[in-house]
């Protein structure tokens, strides 16, 4: 891979950052124009903004407080800026609150230069409302949990950012609405705010700047949605002859989701399925040998389990699989493509064939030690598979990758764990040298993702996994892995 291809990866989210920092700076500008010439138009036309702004200073502000059409903004001001201050404190949206940041005190001052919202606030009058507002967008988007975040537990504001998310979207429909369509206004009298008169504008459509107002309104929203989100999920499934590594596979994934949690502050309980969990079980009881048994025919274990990608948008990924025993992949293809009726498949078929066509993303193993001792690798399903199904994200895994470890290191001279990019890129030149490893990376277009668990050589000649003082499995390639399945 060029280095300009893989230096864009690994800064993929600071260049990001900066990229929405140029959408914020574009936007905020149309954005403020909008919102003073809906301003202009629900004043003028008696628009639904302007009977509702009317009706709550007449009929909800006033009688406690001394209301103006700036004691309502000022609380929606106030409503808006705790909501943000809210996901400001979230670890996982700090960057994304700092955007917004930017972005409202921009559209203030582009307010301002209209003569709205800020100069016409007086703190000593609106001082109130604005912190009323504040309060109130603080307390309901959970400003409670501040508190447990003091005593270093995990949270999230969920309802602050997605109650921002609906509040800036709201205005935005709203004002590009009054901007672009006339429609018979209505009038809230001071004095009878529960009698509202309707005042006959007729319908119409405003065409001037439509185009710009919906492309930056659209775009605004769209961003602001990416910038609330707290979570993906990923269906994989994973494809394998028997023995081939699916079920430890699946178990390094986890292992190092698990190794995650200890090293950082966005964490997240990993949630691990019921039968992962079982898995586990027995993974703390045995202490020599591998962890887990072949799966038996006719079970099917659901495992599943999240963790967070990224430092700068983290997410939450939830990823599932379903793990069964090998046996059955020679049967899904004809299953797949109804070369075998529905009504004659057994249990176990019909969840495989459901799995593969819910998931989005389908991993391919490759058994490095039938590799390297020339056995069949029993891939050809594969290439069935791959044409009875479409539109699905591919993975090519290399399991087993350390029986490959003694002719790296002797030829180049370095070690996989530490030079891990050298590593893969070792494994996927040797591993093309086959010709149906070659058909199928020239297939999928996919490079090859080694992993495996370091091991040692037993008294019998058996390859088992080593483990270090704590007794735990050492997994080199997992990490990488969680990190391309998270850009997927
Ligand atoms: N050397 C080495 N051997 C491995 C590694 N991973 C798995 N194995 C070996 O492969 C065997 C099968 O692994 P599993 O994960 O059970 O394979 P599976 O695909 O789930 O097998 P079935 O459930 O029978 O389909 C293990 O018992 C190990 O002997 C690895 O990273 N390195
Ligand atoms: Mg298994």
């Amino acid at each position: 891979m060029s280095n300009a291809i893989q230096y864009l990866r690994d800064n993929k989210e600071k260049l990001t950052l900066v990229g929405y920092f140029a959408l914020i700076l574009a936007l905020a500008w149309p954005m403020s124009g909008m919102f003073a010439d809906a301003w202009q138009a629900t004043l003028t036309g008696r628009g639904i903004p302007n009977a509702i702004i009317r009706f709550l200073r007449f009929a909800v502000f006033g009688p406690v407080l001394s209301s103006s059409h700036q004691t309502v903004t000022a609380a929606g001001l106030g409503l808006f800026l705790g909501l943000l201050v809210l996901m400001t404190i979230d670890p996982k949206k700090r960057w994304q609150a700092a955007l917004l940041w930017i972005g409202t005190v921009i559209a203030l001052v582009g307010l301002q230069s209209f003569g709205l919202l800020l100069p016409q606030l007086n703190v000593a009058e609106q001082g109130p409302a604005l912190v009323g507002g504040v309060v109130v967008g603080f307390l309901f988007g959970g400003g409670r949990q501040v508190i447990d975040l003091f005593e270093g537990e995990t949270v999230e504001f969920r309802r602050a950012s997605r109650a921002l998310f609906f509040v800036m979207a709201g205005l935005v429909v709203v004002c590009f609405v009054e901007v672009h369509l006339q429609y018979p206004g209505i009038y809230i009298d001071a004095d009878t705010p529960f009698q509202p008169q309707i005042v006959n504008n007729g319908f119409g459509i405003n065409t001037a700047d439509l185009p710009l107002h919906l492309g930056a309104s659209v775009v605004f929203i769209a961003t602001a949605k990416r910038f609330v989100e707290y979570d993906a999920d990923r269906e994989f499934f994973i494809l394998g002859p028997r023995a081939s590594g699916k079920s430890l596979f699946l178990i390094g994934a986890y292992l190092e989701a698990l190794e995650r949690v200890r090293s950082s502050d966005k964490n997240i309980p990993l949630e691990p399925s019921q039968d992962l969990m079982s898995i586990l079980e027995a993974l703390d009881r045995k202490e020599t040998d591998w962890i887990v048994e072949a799966t038996p025919p006719g079970q099917v274990n659901e495992l599943s389990f999240q963790y967070v990608h990224g430092s700068v948008f983290p997410k939450n990924i939830r990823l599932s699989a379903l793990d069964y025993a090998g046996e059955y992949l020679s049967r899904l293809p004809d299953a797949l493509t109804g070369a075998k009726e529905w009504e004659e498949l057994d249990n176990t078929e019909r969840r495989l064939v459901e799995g593969i066509e819910d998931s989005d993303t389908l991993v391919l193993t490759i058994d490095m030690s039938r590799y390297a001792r020339d056995e069949p690798l029993d891939i050809s399903e594969y290439f069935s598979i791959l044409q009875a199904v479409d539109g699905k994200d591919i993975l090519l895994v290399a399991t087993k990758a350390d029986v490959l470890l003694d002719e790296f290191e002797s030829e180049r001279g370095l070690e996989a764990h530490l030079d891990y990019e050298e590593f893969t890129e070792f494994v996927n030149r040797r591993l093309r040298q086959n010709e149906n490893i070659e058909a199928l990376v020239a297939e999928t277009n996919q490079d090859i993702h080694p992993v495996y668990y370091q091991t040692k050589v037993d008294d019998d000649g058996n390859r088992v996994p080593m483990r270090d003082d704590t007794g735990t499995v050492m997994t080199v390639g997992f990490d990488e892995l969680l990190d391309k399945l998270g850009r997927l």
